[in-house]
This record gives C-alpha cells, structure tokens and sequence, in this order.
C-alpha cells in the first residue's frame, strides 16, 4: 500500500455543536454538552471529530459568521471548555477538526468594523469595497441574500462592500498580504493549542475576479464555475501550505472542489502541496428532489470520482451535513418500514467506499428529516431570506414551502435525539430549534440496548472498515452500473477482497452474483437482515437490504 496516511485511515464524525448536547439549560448545544458525551462519541469506533464553527459569532450563520477567531463563542463556553473538550478527545485517542471559514467574516469583527469606518482605514483592503461615484457594482450573486445581491451598499464611506453569503458575512480581501498573515497567525494559534485537522470552508471562493467583469445571464446557475477556483487561489494555497499547515502532521478539506475532477486534483494532489481531501458537491446535488432520484446517476457520480482519484489525490466520501437534508429522508426511505433498514444500507456505503468517511452526527440514529411546515419554525437564514423574495416577487409560497420542508438546511439540525425524556435529553430548557417528534422511538438511549438497532449496525460497519485495508484502500470495481435498484462492487487489496451488495428499493430483487467471482467461497460478513440467500448464482435481496461479503 502505497502513500499510508492516518486521515485516509480515520473515520470523521461532524458534530453540530449547536444540537448536539445543552449543558445549562439555554436551549443551545455547547462545548460542555459535548464533553459530557464524549463516552457515547468513543463507544462509536470513529477516529476524528469535525466540529462545524465554535468561534465568537453573533450567528447570523449559526457561526459561520465569525467576528473573533481567537474565541470561543459565548453560548458554547469558554477557551477553558475546549481545552479540556481537546483534552478529553485526545485522551481517548480521537483527533479533531475545526472549520476555517476564511471566506468572509461577520460584519461584527473589528476588522470589518475598522474597514467600514472611513475610506483610509489602514483596515479598508481587509475586504472588498466598490465605491458609489462608479455608479453600481457589477451584478454578483449571493447565496444568502434576499434580493440575490452580493453588494451591499454602506451609507458610512458611501461604498458597496461584497458578501457572496448573507450581508452580515462581507468576503475578505485575499489580495491583501496583512489580512493573509493574520489568518495564518491565527491559525498557528490553534494549531500549536494541538488540533489535528482543518476544514477549509467555502475556501473554492476566496480568490476573486478583481477586475469584476460582466457575467453572462444565467450564471449563478453555474455558480461554483464563477466563483470558484479564482485566479490566485492555488498561490494562496502554497503560501498557506509553506507558512503553516505543511509544518503540522494535520488533515486539511477542501470544502468545495472546483466544478470539475482536474479542479479537484489541482488541490489535493500530494505533488501539489496544498490541501489533503477533496470534498466535492456532486453526490450532494442529487437527491434534491423530494419525488426521488435515479440510482445509476448516484453510482456514475460515485464511480466517476473513484476512478479519477485511483491513483492520485483522495476523497471525502459523505451523504450528509449540516447543509442538506437527512441521508436517510434523501438517499433512503424514512417511512417506518424502510428507516431503520436504509439507514444501515447507507451507512454501509459511507463506508465501503475508497475515501474518508464524513458521517454526519444522528445518522447513525436513523435520524430523518423533520419536515417543517410553518415559516416560524425555521432556522436558517437561508431559508427565510429565500422565503422574504419569494414573497417579494410574489413567486409560488406553497411550492416554495414544500421544497424547503424537504431541502432546507435546518432537517439536519434539528437536536440530537438522546433519550426517550423530553426534547429528548437534549436541553432542560427550550430548545433553539424544534425536536423531532420521532425521537421517542429514534434516540441513543434506546439504541444502545437493542441489538439490531441503527445505532448497534453502525459500530459494526464502522468496526469492520477499521479492519480491513481493502476498504480504506483497495481498488474498487462496479458492476451493472445501470441496474436501477441495486448497486454492487468489489473493494480488493491484495488477497482480501470484498464484495458489497446494496438494494436501494422498497423491494425484493433477485440478483446475479455470478460475476466470475467464486461466490461459493464468499463468507457473509455484515448484513442488515438475519439472512441472506443465494442460489443458483444469485441472491434474493430484501427491502433495503445491504451485504458484505468476504471472498477467499
Ligand atoms: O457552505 C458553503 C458552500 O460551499 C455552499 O454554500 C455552496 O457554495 C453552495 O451551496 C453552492 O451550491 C459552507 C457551510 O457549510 C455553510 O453552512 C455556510 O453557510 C457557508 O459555507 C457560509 O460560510
Ligand atoms: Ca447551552
């Protein structure tokens, strides 16, 4: 095996702090909600915690908005509470990730302050600025803003400032050497504190098109292809790689990665020198349609991106986060009949694949989409500034709501279910976003005692990936690319080879395993049924049902 790593080997697990345990009874998820669980985060099997933004933020993002990346945010604790959380993963041998999100700032951080405050401001370059006598900016879009406008006008110094997220989020200036040597200072600063991976958010953006030409009509549905991969990126990158992270035995994600494969190499080709894992949006762009989607599209994606990193570079392999709905309502089937099962055929596929495994915190509960369907109950700013222009242009509210009841971001952080009490153990107080319902049935406590529960199959599949080298490195071989329920491979490293078997329906489906593989010495390893039957060459697949099998 060639080019061993220990974040090709480990298996990340996101928490969303905000969700995941309430210590003090505020209703927020916090550094200390997290220790107190870090018994439950151990007994899963996984190596790394990413833990999506802990930094001071007044949260218009849910912390993606960062006005001081030296602090802690308030409502999660202090800089005591997560040397100790560091402390308490390391001492059980897990590694941890912070997000960086060096795109943008809050406009609440002093430097935005400094900048907006006059024209002269040795602090005015730390961000993108357009003055009004030039009339108006040219047209850029923004994700998160109401009216879809990246420039916002600011009466101070009569100026528009950029901000691709919403408007509390202005873009930092890049360009800006000073700007760049305080990011990399401040990321020294909690290197040295001793974390062990960075997750570069939004980071495929932080190089502009300064001369800000005209875009053609219809861009922004192409948005990453504009946005992304800006001129100066990769020296960005080097100089990043050169001062700080290539000086540290760290993980780092390229969160987004470039509109296409030769992008993606680009920055996490080992020859490079830039970035370690590519964690690219295409799986996540299927799915997004709550009538369904086509199997062989999300195995072509799957397949597509393997064989271009066989040799070179590596991958982030996930179904979820915190910016899509839950893997089980997406990919799966949430109905009673079919969670619990789909759950664990995805789970299996998270981590049968070549690629580092992101499991995103709940999945492995069987968690499901809540399905909001009153505009007070959600969260994101996405969301509700999406619903202000809808409203605004007088487009369709009720398709409107019916997509976001099934896409919006806030699915997937709904509170970690933990026990059967009420907001299920998650907070004593009132909980910042709604429980899911569900969590009577759905929650950890419960789990932990049933033997064939979501929660018990995904210690095993996560057991046996860490044992075996053919699936964290072994090539990986797809059969009937087209067969539209059932998706099957061969992970294979040296003698060990192993054949995985997924029926993605509500079905039974009666398969061919005769793919010149001697079945008849297969050994069934993991399956989420009791049973599986095989004759004559092939195998009665039940609902959802995932198998793995060892071949001699
Ligand atoms: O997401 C950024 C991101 O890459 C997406 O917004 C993407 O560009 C867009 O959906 C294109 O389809 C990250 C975080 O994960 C998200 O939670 C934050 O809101 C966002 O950055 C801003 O920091
Ligand atoms: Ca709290």
């Amino acid at each position: 095996i060639k080019n061993r790593t220990w974040w090709k080997e480990a298996i990340v697990y996101q928490i969303y702090p905000r969700s995941f345990k309430d210590s003090n009874g505020d209703g927020i998820g916090d550094l200390n909600g997290i220790i107190s669980k870090l018994d439950y985060i151990k007994s899963l099997g996984i190596d790394v915690v990413w833990l999506n933004p802990i930094f001071s933020s007044p949260n218009d993002d849910n912390g993606y908005d960062i006005s001081d990346y030296r602090n802690i945010m308030k409502e999660f604790g202090t800089m005591d509470d997560f040397d100790r959380l560091l402390k308490g993963l390391h001492q059980r041998n897990i590694k941890l990730v912070l997000d960086m999100v060096l795109n943008h700032s809050s406009d609440e951080h002093d430097w935005f302050k400094q900048s907006r405050s006059s024209r002269t401001s040795p602090y005015r370059d730390y961000y993108h600025w357009w003055t009004a006598e030039k009339g108006k900016p040219t047209p850029r879009y923004s994700f998160f803003d109401v009216n879809s406008n990246a420039w916002k006008y600011d009466q101070i110094t009569d100026s528009y400032y950029l901000h691709y997220f919403s408007e509390k989020q202005p873009d930092l200036n890049w360009e800006n050497h000073k700007l760049r040597n305080e990011i990399y200072d401040m990321m020294k600063f909690w290197l040295d504190k001793g974390i062990d991976g960075l997750r570069m958010d939004a980071f495929q953006y932080v190089s502009k098109d300064t001369l800000w030409k005209k875009y053609p009509d219809g861009y922004e549905k192409d948005i990453i292809k504009y946005y992304g991969m800006g001129p100066n990126l990769h020296s960005y990158l080097r100089e990043m790689n050169d001062s700080v992270t290539g000086k540290y035995n760290v993980m780092t994600v390229a969160e987004g990665a470039g509109s296409t494969l030769a992008d993606a190499h680009s920055l996490v080709d080992e020859d490079r020198k830039e970035l370690n894992m590519a964690y690219h949006f295409e799986v996540m762009d299927i799915g997004n349609d709550p009538k369904g989607y086509n199997l062989p599209d999300l195995k072509k994606v799957f397949t597509k991106w393997d064989s271009s990193f066989a040799n070179k570079g590596w991958l982030a392999i996930f179904l979820a986060n915190h910016d899509v709905p839950r893997m089980v309502s997406k990919y799966g089937n949430d109905s009673p009949a079919f969670r619990e099962t789909s759950s664990k055929l995805l789970s299996t596929l998270i981590m049968t694949m070549r690629g580092t495994p992101f499991y995103f915190n709940g999945d492995e509960l069987g968690m499901s989409n809540i399905r909001f369907d009153k505009i007070e109950d959600f969260r994101d700013i996405a969301t509700l500034n999406a619903y202000k222009n809808v409203l605004a242009k007088g487009e369709d509210l009720n398709a409107f709501m019916n997509k976001e009841k099934f896409i919006s971001r806030d699915n997937t952080r709904t509170p970690f279910q933990w026990d059967a009490s009420e907001n299920a153990g998650f907070t004593t107080g009132q909980p910042w976003i709604k429980v899911n319902p569900n969590y009577k049935e759905v929650n950890a406590q419960r789990e932990e005692r049933d033997p064939n529960s979501v929660l018990a199959y995904f210690k095993k599949v996560v057991a046996l990936r860490k044992s075996s080298p053919a699936l964290i490195y072994g090539s990986y071989k797809i059969y009937d690319i087209d067969h539209p329920q059932v998706y099957c491979y061969l992970r294979s490293q040296g003698n060990e080879k192993i054949l995985v078997i997924l029926n993605f329906s509500n079905h039974n489906v009666n398969y061919p395993i005769d793919k010149g593989i001697n079945t008849s010495l297969s050994k069934l390893v993991l399956s989420n049924y009791k049973t599986a039957e095989i004759k004559d060459h092939k195998i009665d697949l039940l609902p959802w049902q995932s198998v793995v099998y060892k071949i001699n």
